[in-house]
C-alpha cells in the first residue's frame, strides 16, 4: 500500500530475489517483492497460461507490436509477425550492439528459460568469481541451490530410445566422432513428466515445443520451487505489474522506494511510494544495472562507487546450425528441453549446448547454443539527453565467441562432410551473434559491492542477482546466480539483521 513501511523490499522475482525472499522469511523477516511483469497464474482464452513457441501471441513479448524471435528466419524466410502490445513474458531488449533476452513476470528468467541447470567445473570457478571461497561454494551453496531448484538429469537409458532426443543422439555421435567430450546437462524439468509426455499419458509441454514463452506443465520454474516455499511462510507478498523507478535515502532512516503500477499495455496507472529499511536489487543484470547507474547519475544514491555499471558480459553466447546429411535426421518432434552438451572449454573456450529446433517437421539440422570465454566487457552509462541508460557493447565483440565456437563446429563439419546452416538468422548468415540469453555483471561482487553484495556507500542496500557476476560463468548461469545468492543471504542474515 502507498505510504507503507516494510522491513525488506526486494526488486524483482527471479533467482536472486526468490532466494533472498525465502531465506529472509524463514529467518522471521517480512518481505515485499515488487515485479514489473505479470503474475502468470491465469489461463488465457485457450485454457493455457503460456503461448506455444510455434504460435507466438499477445502473451509472448514484453511491450512489442512485432515478435523478435531469436531465430528470425527459416529457409531464408523471415518468421516474425505482428502481435498486440502487451506486458508479455519475453523481453527482447535492444541495447545498441546486442539484443538481451529476459523473462518478465513472477519467476523472472525461470519462466522463459530452458531450465539447463549447470554447475561450473570446479577448476573454472576461480575465473567466474575470483573473490569467493570455492570450497564453501562446492560443499555448501551449490548443493543447496541444486536442491532448492530441483535439478536432475535425464535417465540415460530412456535417452537412448526416446524419439524426442534423436537430435541429441545425432549431436553426440558427431561430437564423439570428432573427439570432443559429450556430457549430459542437468535440468529443472520434471523428467518423469517428460517420459509420460512421450508415452502420451499427460498433456505435453516439452514435447509440444514449449520454451521461450513459458512452459505450461513440466518445468519447475521458480513459481513451483523457491517462490512456492517463500509464499508458504506467510511472510512474503508479491506485487506484479509494479515497476521500481527510484530508491533514495529516506529522512529518518531506510529508503524511499518509488513504484509505478502498470497496466497490460505498459502505461503507468499509479505511482506509489513506500519506505523500506533494506532494499535488495534483484532486477536481473540489466535491470539492476540500469537502476543503479540512473540513481547514481541523478543524485538519488550519490554514495554508489564508480564500479557501478561496469563489468558486463554476455556469457559469450553465440548460436549456429549445421546441415546434416539425409541419413542423419534429427527428428520431427524434438524435446524443447536440451539435455546434453559438447565440452571444449579447456582446449577451445567453448561449451556448446546441443539445442532443439522444435519446428514440428524434420529439418535435418543440428542446432547449438555455445557459451564461450569471450573476454569483452561492456559498461552501462547514463545518457542525460535521452534520460536512458546505454550499454556500449559492440556487435564486433562477438568475434572471439565465433572463433571459439568454430573450434568445435569447423572440426565436426570437416569430419562429417557437412556445412553450416545459413538460413536461421537472416539470408546467408551463419552465426547468431546479435543476442544473449545470459546477461551478467554491471554491479560486480567485491567491486560495486562488498564480498557479499552490500552496495558501497549506502548501508541497507544490496545486490543479489546476476549483476554480481563479472560477465561469464563458463556454463549456463542460473545455478551460479542461485548459489551465490544462497551464500550472500546467509552472511547478510547472520550479520545485518
Ligand atoms: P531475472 O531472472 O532476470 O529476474 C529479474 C526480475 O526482475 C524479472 O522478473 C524482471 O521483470 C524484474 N524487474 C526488472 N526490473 C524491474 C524493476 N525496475 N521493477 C520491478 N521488477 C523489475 O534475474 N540460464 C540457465 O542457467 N539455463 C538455461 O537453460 C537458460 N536458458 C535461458 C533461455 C532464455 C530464453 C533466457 C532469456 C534466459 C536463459 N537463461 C538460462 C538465463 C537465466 O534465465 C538468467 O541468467 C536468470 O534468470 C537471471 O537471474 P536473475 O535473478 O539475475
Amino acid at each position: 500500500e502507498p505510504g507503507a513501511h516494510v522491513p525488506v523490499l526486494v526488486i524483482g522475482t527471479g533467482y536472486g530475489g526468490s532466494v533472498a525472499a525465502l531465506r529472509l522469511a524463514q529467518a522471521g523477516v517480512d518481505v515485499h517483492m515488487v515485479e514489473m511483469g505479470m503474475a502468470w497464474d491465469t489461463p488465457g482464452s485457450d485454457g493455457k497460461i503460456f503461448a506455444n513457441t510455434t504460435s507466438p501471441d499477445y502473451r509472448s513479448y514484453w511491450l512489442r507490436t512485432r515478435t523478435k524471435q531469436p531465430l528470425s528466419n527459416f529457409l531464408g524466410f523471415p518468421i516474425d509477425k505482428d502481435v498486440p502490445r502487451y506486458t508479455g513474458i519475453l523481453d527482447a531488449e535492444e541495447m545498441g550492439g546486442i539484443i538481451v533476452y529476459q523473462g518478465r513476470g513472477v519467476g523472472g528468467g525461470s519462466l522463459v528459460n530452458g531450465g539447463m541447470a549447470v554447475t561450473p567445473k570446479r577448476e573454472n570457478f576461480g575465473a567466474v568469481l575470483p573473490s569467493v571461497d570455492a570450497d564453501e561454494m562446492y560443499s555448501v551453496y551449490y548443493p543447496r541451490a541444486n536442491a532448492g531448484l530441483g535439478v536432475a538429469t535425464v535417465d540415460p537409458t530412456w535417452f537412448e530410445t526416446a524419439d524426442c532426443y534423436q537430435y541429441a543422439r545425432v549431436g553426440r555421435k558427431h561430437a564423439q566422432r570428432s573427439g570432443f567430450p559429450f556430457v549430459f546437462v542437468p535440468d529443472v524439468y520434471d523428467w518423469d513428466y517428460m517420459e509420460q509426455e512421450a508415452a502420451g499419458t499427460v498433456p505435453k509441454s516439452a514435447l509440444a515445443g514449449e520454451i521461450l514463452y513459458g512452459n505450461n506443465y513440466g518445468k519447475k520454474s521458480l513459481q513451483k520451487t523457491y517462490l512456492a516455499q517463500a509464499r508458504a511462510t506467510g511472510r512474503v507478498t508479491i506485487s506484479p505489474l509494479h515497476k521500481v523507478t527510484s530508491v533514495a535515502p529516506a529522512t529518518g532512516g531506510g529508503y524511499t522506494v518509488v513504484i509505478e503500477q502498470l497496466d497490460t499495455v505498459g502505461s503507468a496507472t499509479a505511482t506509489k511510494t513506500v519506505t523500506a529499511d533494506r532494499v535488495f536489487f534483484a532486477a536481473g543484470s540489466v535491470g539492476t544495472s540500469k537502476l543503479l547507474v540512473k540513481l547514481k547519475a541523478t543524485g538519488a544514491l550519490p554514495g554508489l562507487n564508480s564500479e557501478v555499471g561496469k563489468g558486463w558480459g554476455d556469457n559469450g553466447n553465440v548460436m549456429c546450425g549445421r546441415a546434416n546429411h539425409l541419413w542423419d535426421p534429427t527428428g520431427a518432434v524434438q524435446s524443447s528441453i536440451p539435455c546434453s552438451g559438447i565440452d571444449n572449454w579447456a582446449a577451445g573456450g567453448a561449451f556448446a549446448e546441443v539445442a532443439p529446433l522444435p519446428t514440428g517437421i524434420e529439418t535435418f539440422a543440428s542446432f547449438y547454443l555455445s557459451i564461450t570465454k569471450n573476454p569483452n566487457r561492456a559498461q552501462f552509462s547514463w545518457n542525460a539527453a535521452t534520460g536512458k541508460v546505454d550499454l556500449n557493447w559492440q556487435t564486433a565483440w562477438k568475434q572471439p565467441s565465433i572463433d571459439m565456437a568454430k573450434t568445435i563446429f569447423d572440426k565436426i563439419n570437416a569430419k562429417e562432410g557437412t556445412i553450416y546452416r545459413t538460413d536461421l538468422f537472416g539470408v546467408y548468415k551463419i552465426w547468431g551473434d546479435h543476442l544473449t540469453y545470459h546477461p551478467l555483471g554491471g554491479a560486480v561482487l567485491n567491486k560495486a559491492t562488498d564480498n557479499y553484495g552490500r552496495l558501497h556507500g549506502h548501508p541497507g542496500l544490496y545486490v543479489i542477482d546476476g549483476a554480481l557476476i563479472p560477465g561469464n560463468t563458463s556454463v549456463n548461469p542460473f545455478v551460479t546466480i542461485t548459489a551465490l545468492a544462497e551464500r550472500n543471504i546467509e552472511a547478510i542474515i547472520a550479520a545485518d539483521l
